[in-house]
């Protein structure tokens, strides 16, 4: 441990440098001067010339916007995180597919309770999501930092995320995967939002019991078509590829010279089908027989020209190309690929994919410029068992490198480098692409998941940055029982070395992969545009209610309010209402102050609104349950804020 506690000259020298560098002034030989200062809180700390050096890069005085925001998977909170890098400090955490009452998404809204409607599968309400591939909208392979789509592995879901008012806007359901995971994906300039299958299901049948799996359970990639201009998905310009009954795994899409390609990972190639309740090998096991299992190599733009031709067949509601017509017309080759594969990643040229085996200690590195010639010259080595035609591994390789045990997923810098997150050795190796050589290691804490680099998926990648995803924490932080927070460790790559910065622990899920976007690229509202603006359809909702419009209107059983909300009261404070009426209220806050948010929670109803500067929202139900309830406003938005109050009374039927 004492060697850890350097010379305090040499570790002042290099902080006031810093200091200096970053145009502050230091007052070193003051006596009680800041200057005495760090060294004196430095050794009191215990702290190393590495510990001062990585607080002094990462530390944001109060006010100091972070250069590049983070958006993270939240994992089985079935919400995203945005976090600002390199402070590691935690922005928001935006409602993807989980109810969440701060920003009162779907607890009471009549536009939330639309959207998760819209997102029910096999008839439930589904109050969960597994967040695992957030993916920002993409401009010529570049973050354009507008939207943002995330997946829900677990039911087979995707979520359309406005940055404008970082909002949930859209929930697509897939109804012919069991689960996803390939996804979500985009295609350089968004054309496509990509969700592959994971485990495969009947596709053509509603039930086939498991000693059916070759005939009847298929894999599926799905490609949902973006509409910039509304930002939605486009159902009907969507379709799918009917795949051969393997479990597929990560994807990503080709740019530059492999722009119009979807590469897309599999495992269970062996079509094991566990059972180890019957003496079976389990699906662990046999999942992972084989030595190889198959990259798939997709044509997206040939089969969206299919697709819009109306080489399809409908299931379920979906457009889906069969796997014959996706085979016949040249759209799905196969690859070889070692050793239960988990990640593909395409370099920044697109020219290269570099593949992970999990049980196999190298990357292998594709090169897109031989596996086009073995298309266009048609030289397979032979076909699977759907006929699907297969490429000679060893004639599209570049090359293979050891990194170390358990390699999964791989990002990019700047400067030609890889950094791949290696789970069993818990570290992250650094290498070159050109010449292939392994250049460092860090050990990361502990078990790591996905890297992710400063606009790392992007045609030109920053460097600087690369956090690693940990998902067990063990002993980096006070303990809170058996179960422990996720990990994030932000590692400087700007030099040769890679330097570990900071940690931050996650305790709200476990999230998987993340995106880095230079901050200057969001241009979020600070406020609605307008009062009376409508976050689900973002223009003026036709509900809307200007000052002096406050109004309460009865039809029968149906009683409309017509609320506004502003620093600090809503009008009217009173809503009079029978036992059984529908009550609906429209409420519309009046601010236009930048933060100025008021909230809307009625007593016992289970109603919490969050409504932001213009906002317009609806909340309708049932005044089931006479009594009296006070309402008031959630956020602490003045001096007054907790007279921003008024009563539900609801009379009793006689
Ligand atoms: Cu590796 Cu879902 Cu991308 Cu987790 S996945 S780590
Ligand atoms: Cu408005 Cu508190």
């Amino acid at each position: 441990m004492r060697s850890n506690r350097v010379g305090w000259g040499v570790v002042l020298t290099a902080a006031l440098a810093l200091a200096g560098a970053a145009g502050l002034h230091s007052c070193a030989g003051a006596g009680g001067g800041p200057g005495a200062d760090v060294s004196a809180i430095a050794s009191e700390r215990g702290l190393s010339e590495a510990d001062i050096v990585a607080a002094v890069k990462t530390y944001q005085p109060t006010g100091r916007f972070d250069e590049y925001v983070m958006f993270a998977s939240g994992g089985h909170s079935g919400q995203v995180l945005v976090i600002g890098v390199p402070s590691m400090r935690l922005l928001k955490v935006i409602a993807a597919f989980t109810p969440e009452p701060w920003q009162g998404f779907a607890y009471g809204s009549q536009e939330h309770q639309e959207l998760m409607e819209s997102a029910m599968m096999a008839g439930h309400e589904i109050k969960w999501g597994d967040t695992h591939h957030p993916a920002l909208s993409e401009t010529d392979g570049d973050y354009d930092g507008q939207f943002l789509f995330i997946n829900d592995k677990a039911n087979p879901r995707i979520a359309v995320i406005d940055l404008r008012d970082f909002e949930t806007k859209q929930i697509l359901t897939n109804p012919n995967m069991g689960t996803n995971h390939g996804g979500t994906f985009v295609t350089p300039n968004t054309e496509y939002v990509i969700e592959g299958a994971q485990y495969s299901v009947p596709l053509w049948t509603d039930y086939a019991d498991v000693d059916r799996y070759q005939e009847d359970y298929r894999g599926l990639v799905t490609l949902w078509k973006f509409d910039r201009a509304r930002g939605r998905v486009d159902e009907n310009q969507s379709f799918s590829i009917e795949l051969p009954p393997y479990w597929h795994d990560l994807a990503d899409a080709g740019k530059g010279p492999s722009f119009g390609w979807v590469f897309l990972n599999s495992f269970n190639t062996e079509m094991a089908t566990g059972g180890i309740e019957d003496g079976n090998p389990a699906f662990e096991s046999g999942v992972s027989a084989n030595d190889m299992d198959y990259m798939h190599v997709i044509n997206w733009q040939k089969a969206a020209e299919l697709a819009a031709a109306g080489r399809t067949r409908e299931a379920r509601g979906n457009q889906v190309i069969e796997l014959q017509t996706a085979i016949d017309e040249g759209v799905l080759f196969f690859i070889p690929e070692p050793k239960s594969p988990h990640g593909v990643d395409v370099t920044p040229d697109g020219r290269f994919l570099v593949v992970s085996g999990k049980l196999d200690p190298n990357v292998t590195v594709y090169s897109w410029e031989k596996i086009q010639q073995a298309i266009a010259d048609g030289q397979f080595s032979g076909e699977d068992a759907y006929g699907v035609p297969i490429i000679d591994f060893a004639s599209v390789i570049d090359g293979q490198l050891n990194v170390g045990l358990g390699p999964l997923h791989t990002q990019y810098d700047d400067k030609g480098n890889a950094y791949t997150s290696i789970f069993l050795d818990t570290k992250v190796t650094k290498w070159s692409l050109d010449p292939l050589q392994v250049l460092d290691q860090i050990d990361v804490h502990y078990n790591v998941g996905h890297l992710a680099a400063a606009e790392g998926d992007t045609r030109t990648p920053d460097g600087k940055y690369l956090v690693a995803m940990n998902k067990w924490s063990i002993d980096r932080f006070n303990p809170v029982g058996p179960l422990l927070p996720q990990n994030f460790q932000l590692i400087d790559i700007s030099g040769d070395k890679m330097q570990l910065l900071y940690d931050m622990p996650i305790g709200i899920g476990e999230p998987h992969y993340a995106q880095i976007v230079k901050a200057d690229k969001l241009q979020p509202f600070e406020y609605y545009p307008e009062i009376g603006y409508s976050p689900a359809t973002m223009s003026a909702s036709a509900d809307a209610v200007q000052g002096g419009e406050e109004r309460v209107e009865r039809t029968g059983n149906q009683v409309d309010v017509y609320m506004t909300s502003i620093r600090s009261h809503f009008t009217p404070e009173y809503i009079r209402v029978r036992e059984g009426d529908r009550v609906t209220i429209h409420i519309t806050s009046l601010e236009q102050a930048h933060d100025a948010t008021h909230g809307f929670g009625i007593a016992k109803y289970n109603i919490n609104l969050s409504l932001e500067a213009g906002e317009s929202q609806t909340v309708s139900f049932v005044a089931d349950e006479p009594g009296v309830f006070p309402y008031y406003c959630t956020e602490f938005c003045s001096a007054l804020h907790l007279e921003m109050t008024g009563y539900l009374l609801v009379e009793p039927r006689g």
